[in-house]
């Protein structure tokens, strides 16, 4: 057992959890340049769909980006993050029999600009069979604070349905909650130091505010899927093909 019975009841209670000094920083700061090298030749590759779905709108800089896509199958070092045995021995102890990784993403979050995500749960976007079958483990590359756009979380939404989500026309994947859903859950905050890993249930709302600091908000998302899940209901397209096996 990785995590304790009280951390394992707290993420079933408020469906998430935080835990620090999961990672050291000179691996966040390796991971960091990796996604900084991948980063600049996909800028460089970048079409015009690239450039709208990819890139921070509100920052003054030209190309900077928003996200990155798939670390986890792309990219050795990540893969690596996704597959040590300290961060798998907690997500086993969150999802029965972890399988994979149906998805990464790296968060940018640039300072002075690093735009907001909305309300939203992972569990619409993939739509797996089983609500408790995946857990997202949100790796924080920097420290994330209220002031440089942390996630926030609706406690106990995990507990809730599955609600249906809209999207603006000029964004189609900031899939998020109406806001009249969205304004009946308090959000909390959840400040992650650097290393650290902030977990949560598919069916957690959450969201994160834009950055709002001189410092940079960087992370990797990991969406972990346990043994015999399927995304039977997907609202995007998601490669099977680059799904992850773990072991
Ligand atoms: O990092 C963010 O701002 C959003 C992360 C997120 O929505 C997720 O990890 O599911």
């Amino acid at each position: 057992m990785a995590l304790t019975p009280e951390q394992q009841a707290e993420y079933r209670h408020a469906g998430h959890l935080t835990v620090p000094e999961v990672f050291t920083a000179a691996r966040m700061d390796a991971a960091v340049a990796d996604a900084e090298a991948w980063g600049r030749d996909f800028v460089a590759g970048m079409d015009a769909a690239d450039r709208d779905w990819y890139l921070e709108r509100a920052v003054g800089a030209p190309d900077v980006l928003r996200k990155l896509d798939q670390p986890v199958f792309h990219r050795p070092a990540f893969r690596a993050l996704a597959g040590d045995d300290v961060l798998l021995a907690m997500v086993a102890d969150l999802i029965e029999r972890p399988a994979g990784v149906a998805f990464s993403q790296i968060f940018f979050k640039p300072p002075h600009g690093g735009g907001p995500k909305p309300v939203h749960q992972d569990n619409y976007y993939f739509g797996p069979n089983d609500r408790d079958g995946m857990v997202t483990a949100w790796v924080a590359l920097d420290a994330a604070t209220t002031e440089n756009g942390c996630l926030y979380f609706g406690d106990g939404s995990n507990r809730g349905p599955v609600y249906d989500h809209v999207a603006p026309a000029d964004a189609p994947f900031n899939l998020q909650v109406p806001a009249d859903e969205a304004a009946r859950h308090p959000m909390t905050p959840a400040p992650v130091p650097k290393g650290g890993v902030s977990f949560h249930h598919g069916n957690t709302l959450h969201q994160s505010s834009d950055n709002r600091s001189d410092k940079w908000r960087r992370a990797v998302a990991i969406h972990y899927y346990a043994a015999g899940i399927d995304l039977t209901t997907p609202a995007l397209v998601y490669d099977r093909d680059k799904f992850v096996t773990l072991g």
